[in-house]
């Protein structure tokens, strides 16, 4: 039975990529940082072939430690401070962790080593913001970055570094570069979750209007479950690299909110979207959409949810959910 370590095993990946390793046969091990973490409960319960280790990308002798414990044939590393506005006022915090955090986890799996016939296999989780104000459109592994936040910075920081190992200690360390990907589980802090949530809340008349930033920003958004079986075949490769994942289409913040007021019954949004500077950018990010044939030429893979699917599926479910809170 292979054995798998994931960071970030509490974040929207971590829970989709758990699920998908263990239906594929794999013992899967999740790192969980702090004390009495309250998310820890909810990974375990969703998954019985998981089993949690202590750890903190901040601290190298816990990763040590964990890799260890584990044994593992492969690392997924997706821990990190993931919200990019929270970067802004966090900067030092996200330098720590999104950045220094991936050169520990390499670190420990350099030290640790797995077996010669066996070493361990490491993923990192690039983002598509490391091309910031883009360079050329759309975007491929070959586009150069040119990051427009601390996260960005921090990413390309860790993309670098994996690269590095990879060259310099022979490790077989992938990186996927990876465009935004949503789904039922996305944290409400990000533009997508917002506007499902509050749109179900405004549906069942408990909210009547969302505060947002920058509505003309354009995304190239999937859906997390098909993003993660990327990461999965990466390390199925003999070779290491580095893989552009995206659906190849790019929505501005309005198209979606054009989707998912259609989809819930409204003719217009404009009357229940009103601008609030607070969560407008320093720097923003304009246009993403990714090129991701060599992903789909090396790997066979390509994305199953369209947008607009995308869109319905958070809806209902927040609708869903919101429902059930209100009978309670
Ligand atoms: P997420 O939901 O924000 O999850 C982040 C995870 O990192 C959480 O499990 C969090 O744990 C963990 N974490 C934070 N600080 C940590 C620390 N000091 N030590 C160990 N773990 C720590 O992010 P996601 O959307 O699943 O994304 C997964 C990864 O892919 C991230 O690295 C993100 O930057 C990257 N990425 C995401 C996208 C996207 O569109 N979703 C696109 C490109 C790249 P707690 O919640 O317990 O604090
Ligand atoms: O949903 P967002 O916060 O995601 P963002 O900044 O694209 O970052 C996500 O995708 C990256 C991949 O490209 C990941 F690496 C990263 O970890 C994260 O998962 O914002 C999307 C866009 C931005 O242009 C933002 O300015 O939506 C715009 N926006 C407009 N109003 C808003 C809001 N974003 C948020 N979070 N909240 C608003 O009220």
């Amino acid at each position: 039975m292979k054995r798998a370590l994931i960071t970030g095993i509490t974040g929207q990946d971590g829970r989709y990529l758990s699920e998908f390793l263990a239906a594929k046969g794999y013992q899967v091990y999740g790192l969980v940082h702090g004390q009495a973490n309250p998310k820890a409960a909810l990974v375990e319960g969703e998954n019985p072939r998981l089993e949690l280790v202590e750890g903190d990308l901040r601290d190298l002798p816990s990763l040590i430690a964990a890799v260890e414990q584990v044994q593992p044939d492969e690392v997924y590393n997706l821990g990190a401070i993931s919200f990019v506005q929270l970067s802004f006022r966090q900067p030092e915090l996200t330098a720590e962790i999104t950045g220094l955090g991936v050169l520990r986890m390499l670190e420990a799996v350099r030290i640790v080593g797995g077996t010669q016939n066996n070493p361990i296999r490491f993923y990192q989780a690039s983002s598509s913001e490391m091309f910031g104000k883009v360079r050329e459109v759309p975007q491929t592994e070959a586009t150069p970055f040119h990051p427009r936040s601390p996260y960005g910075v921090a990413k390309m920081f860790g993309h670098n570094i994996a690269v590095n190992y990879r060259e310099a200690y022979g490790i077989h360390a992938s990186s996927g570069i990876l465009f935004n990907h949503e789904s039922e589980r996305r944290g409400h802090e990000f533009v997508t979750r917002k506007i499902t949530s509050s749109l179900a809340r405004i549906k069942l008349g408990l909210q009547d209007s969302i505060s947002l930033g920058n509505l003309e920003a354009r995304r190239d958004w999937g859906h997390a479950a098909d993003y993660v079986e990327a990461m999965w075949l990466m390390l199925q490769q003999e070779e290491p690299g580095d893989y552009v994942v995206s659906t190849g289409e790019t929505h501005s913040i309005r198209e979606f909110l054009d989707v998912a007021f259609r989809l819930a019954g409204y003719d217009s949004w404009e009357p229940y979207v009103r601008h609030d500077n607070r969560f407008d950018r320093p720097a923003e990010v304009d246009l993403l959409i990714g090129d991701a044939s060599k992903a789909r030429d090396r790997l066979g893979w390509s994305p199953k949810v369209s947008f607009e699917e995308l869109v319905k599926r958070m809806y209902e479910n927040d609708l869903a959910l919101e429902r059930r809170s209100a009978a309670q």
